[in-house]
């Protein structure tokens, strides 16, 4: 048998995204054109089943807009003949009595809402037995989950989807709401893969050399943390025993990318508006950290109003340093009351011990250009 699986997770459909502040609309249709875009891929690759590993909502209470779209999409994945399966997330959880999942009916194939891995699935995928587990948090009723976990007897092809947190180290506390697991956890449960959702970075978990489960991160930047492509994760089965093999496929609408510019030399903010062009791709949204010694003050809104039209959204943040410009050189020589002042400064900044010092000096450097000159 061959089997083919699309696992995606933290869609956060509804996300206010208000961090993009006037662009947050557009950030909303972009989560939604990478939405779509994970279902035509479901459909392209003729996959037998997807998996929705949580947080398909940003919150259990979701607009109407939101669920219509969820709605929409699920239906063209059942038009497709693709079984959909899914368990909540912690943003659209069970445990509100006006969870979306009690009060809507969307055409998920199957949704669980157990407590715990009791009550999994086997299905029949071209004449070859599948079996997917699925669990939903509840805090009144979910005790050790993980280790509670018993595959069932059945030949074929073992699936589990869970939103949960994975604990990398002993002495974090993760409430019990996120479910936290080892790697040892996930490899201690025997199945063929774990479709995990909550952390928004792609990552994968192996056993020796086999890949046993993966996180498939967010389909869309929500802020700069998930910056970079991001991914639903293909899984395909030769047969049941086989290794799954992974392709993670970046599905994001516009990807968030961080550069740091070095703009010494630079004569003003309109040339550090035309480096920013010169350095970053109009389809990405950009986090420009300025560098090094212009010799003047960066006006970092100015900046950012000669390039939003271009990038729709942009953020530029000014970590230059005025201290070996010509103009200090100069100014620290006067015999004048702005003389004193940045030389002084200047001395603190010698003896500043960390970083954060020095940078709080260098903002009062800039200011002491702005007023004095
Ligand atoms: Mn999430």
């Amino acid at each position: 048998m061959s089997l083919k699986v699309l696992h995606l997770a933290d869609v956060h459909l509804g996300a206010r995204l208000s961090n993009f502040g006037r662009y947050a609309d557009q950030r909303r249709e972009d989560v939604e054109v990478a939405f779509r875009r994970a279902i035509d891929v479901a459909i392209e690759r003729d996959v037998d089943l997807t998996l929705f590993a949580g947080d398909l909502f940003d919150s259990h209470h979701p607009a109407r807009e939101a669920v219509n779209v969820a709605r929409r999409e699920l239906a063209r994945l059942r038009e497709a003949g693709i079984r959909s399966f899914g368990v909540p997330g912690t943003h659209d959880s069970l445990g509100f009595a006006d969870s979306v999942y009690r009060r809507e009916d969307l055409p998920f194939d199957h949704f669980f809402v157990d407590p715990d891995f009791a009550n999994p699935v086997t299905l029949d995928v071209g004449g070859h037995s599948v079996t997917v587990y699925g669990i939903a948090y509840d805090r009144d009723h979910t005790s050790d989950s993980w280790r509670s976990f018993a595959r069932r007897e059945a030949s074929g092809i073992h699936i589990a989807i869970a939103h949960a947190a994975c604990q990398d180290n002993p002495s974090w506390s993760i409430p019990a709401d996120d479910l936290p697991f080892t790697s040892d956890d996930l490899a201690r449960l025997e199945v063929d893969y774990v479709a995990l959702g909550h952390y928004h970075n792609l990552r994968f978990f192996h056993h020796g050399e086999r890949v046993i489960g993966a996180y498939s991160g967010s389909i869309e930047g929500r802020n700069w943390k998930e910056a970079g492509e991001r991914h639903v994760v293909l899984v395909e089965w030769e047969g049941a025993g086989s290794p799954p093999v992974v392709t993670p496929l970046p599905i994001q609408a516009r990807t968030l990318e961080t550069i740091e510019i070095d703009v010494s030399g630079l004569a003003d903010s309109l040339a550090i508006a035309a480096a920013v062009r010169d350095a970053c791709e109009a389809s990405s949204i950009w986090r420009v950290t300025l560098t090094g010694d212009p010799g003047f003050v960066p006006r970092a809104e100015e900046i950012v109003a000669e390039l939003e039209a271009r990038y729709g959204y942009i953020e530029v943040q000014d970590a230059t340093t005025l201290v070996t410009s010509q103009l200090l050189t100069e100014r620290r020589e006067e015999e004048t009351v702005r003389g004193e002042f940045f030389r002084r400064l200047l001395d603190a900044r010698e003896r500043a011990e960390d970083e954060r010092s020095r940078a709080v000096i260098d903002r009062a450097i800039k200011l002491g250009v702005e007023v004095f000159g």
